[in-house]
Parts: C-alpha cells; structure tokens; sequence
C-alpha cells in the first residue's frame, strides 16, 4: 500500500474518537450530579456540546451558547414535579467535552458529532445535542436516524430551514432542515420565516404549521402530532418560541409558542410516540441577564422528565 493512502487511513480513524474518552469527570456536569451518576455507563442520557457559529447570517453569540446552558442547568433543580419523581439522578446525565469546532459545519456534524452520537445510539443510551446554530443537527440525526427505524422529525423554530443551499453552503443553518429531511420526515410548528418555495423531499414529506394561522392552542396541536411516526427525534431551535420566552437567540421573529405551549406539544409527543434524540440549538447568551441560558437547561430537564416518565413507559401503541 502507497504510504500516502496509508496515512490517510490512520487519520480517519483517529477523527473517531471513543465517546468514553469524551466523557467530563468531576462534578462540573450537566445538572451537577454525583460524578458516579454521570458516567457513560451509568447514565441513560447523553449530552454533546456543539459551540458553533460558523454560518450565522445575523446575531452571533451562539458559540457561547453551550457552555451558558451547561452553567444554567447546575441552578435546574433536579425534581420535576409535572411527573412527580427526579428522574435526573434515577436514570443519570453523562456529559461530553464540547466538541471542537474549528472547521467546517459539514465537517462538525458529519465528521464529528456524527461518529459521537452514532456510539451513543448504539450504546442503547438517550443523546441529546447542544447547540450552537442549527447546522450541528444533521449529523446527530443521521446517527439516530440509521439506530431507529421508522423515524419522523418534529421540529420547533421560527424558520423552516428548507433552503438546498445558503450562500452555497448545503450545510448552512439555513438549510439545516433540507439535511436533516434526508433522513426523515418533518412535522414542523411556530414558522413565521420561509422562503416563498421550499418543497422538501417528495418521499419524506414536510409539514408546516405557520405561526400566523397556528398561534393558540388547539385540536391542531394533535392532528400535528399525528403525523409523526412511532420514533421521534426532537430538534428545538429556541427561536421557534415566543422572544419573551428565549430572547437571546441569533434571528428573534415576534410571534412564537409560548413555553407552555411548547411543554404541551413534547408532553403529547411523549405520552404516544418513542422520543429517541434531541437538539437544543441557537442560544445566544445575553450579556447581564441568564433568562434564555436558563430557560433552555429548564426545557433540557423537562424533556429528559417527559421521556423517562412517559416514553420508557410508554405502552401505548402508533
Ligand atoms: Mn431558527
């Protein structure tokens, strides 16, 4: 074998970490658990951080966004009392080093948060993706995407994200939705910023649920859930909701969900589907207030009580 191709070889291996190596020790986790809760082993959920912000067409800021969202949650407190139980330290958080994001988006979703999560997934165990701008989200969905059969997208943000390219970048933020539909397809709510003609993939269709008409709670919000497939894959731009709600976010458009509203959708997703993954994206810290990085560790814990509470129990049927 020439030694060029020899070397290249090596080089792809050793861009495919062992996600154990990743893991933080120590009591600086997510939620600040016991260390011995937060282990690869032990813990049933998995969070990676992605501080990215390499295409942002607008605010920036969300580099900083993990890191504020993995201080916030250590304030989270760990009992949720819509479940009634603290499942947290029941089924334990392990926490990832963020990756590194100095290269491309492709190169960061496919190349590194792909391989990551793809072990994650395999190892039985519950990821769940840090953000950064949206383009960090394909990767984590493709790895979830081949583990889990049967998988539909649902998809929180105040921008569909369905453009084939952006600035001739198909990896951009703004087509990180064409990328992820690849894989799945979309059931998507609170949009109120599109393109005039984003059709999506003919056999993985896109539903959109625009803010203008979908606002207020209603039968709606079931006839959306509906349309999602046995296993669910949750990708939250914080955007989606209302500014009141996560202010400190990239590209706020006025006119989103309200918390409540978005904790009532993922409550009825999880009551009657599978919830497999999960992105937390766009958080641009505010300097002098924590309300968004707050907000977002709030909506980590409710989610990861949602899903222990009602999807390992689930014995509804699809
Ligand atoms: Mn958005």
């Amino acid at each position: 074998m020439p030694k060029a191709t020899r070397r290249a070889g090596k080089a792809r291996r050793a861009a495919e970490p062992d996600v154990r190596k990743l893991v933080v020790r120590g009591e600086d986790n997510f939620f600040a658990i016991p260390p011995e809760l937060a282990t690869f082993e032990r813990a049933r959920f998995v969070v990676m951080s992605a501080p990215f912000e390499g295409t942002v067409s607008y605010g920036g800021g969300t580099a900083a966004g993990p890191r504020a969202v993995h201080t916030a949650s250590q304030q989270v407190e760990l009992f949720d009392e819509i479940t009634g139980a603290e499942h947290i330290t029941r089924h334990g958080v392990c926490t990832l080093k963020p990756f590194n994001t100095r290269c491309s988006a492709e190169e960061l979703t496919m190349g590194r948060i792909y391989p990551v999560a793809r072990q994650i997934v395999a190892a039985g165990k519950f990821p769940i993706l840090i953000g950064g701008e949206h383009s960090v989200s394909p990767g984590a969905v493709k790895a979830v995407a081949e583990g889990w059969p049967d998988l539909s997208i649902f998809h929180i943000d105040a921008h569909s994200d369905l453009r084939e390219a952006y600035h001739d970048d198909a990896y951009s933020h703004a087509s990180a939705a064409a990328r992820m539909n690849e894989y799945a397809p979309i059931v998507q709510v609170g949009i109120r910023s599109r393109e005039a003609f984003e059709p999506g993939r003919p056999d993985k269709p896109v539903h959109c649920y625009h803010a203008f008409e979908y606002n207020t709670p209603g039968a709606w919000m079931d006839e959306a859930v509906g349309k999602l497939s046995r296993n669910v894959y949750l990708t939250i731009d914080v955007d989606g909701f209302d500014p009141s709600v996560f202010p400190g976010t990239g590209t706020p458009e006025p006119g989103g969900l309200s918390w409540y509203m978005g904790l009532d959708f993922i409550k009825k997703i999880a009551r009657s589907r599978n919830i497999v993954g999960l992105d937390i994206v766009e958080v641009a810290p505010v300097k002098g207030t924590q309300v968004t990085e707050f907000a977002a560790a709030r909506l980590l814990g409710r989610i990861i009580a949602f899903v222990s509470a009602w999807c390992w129990n689930n014995k509804g049927a699809v």
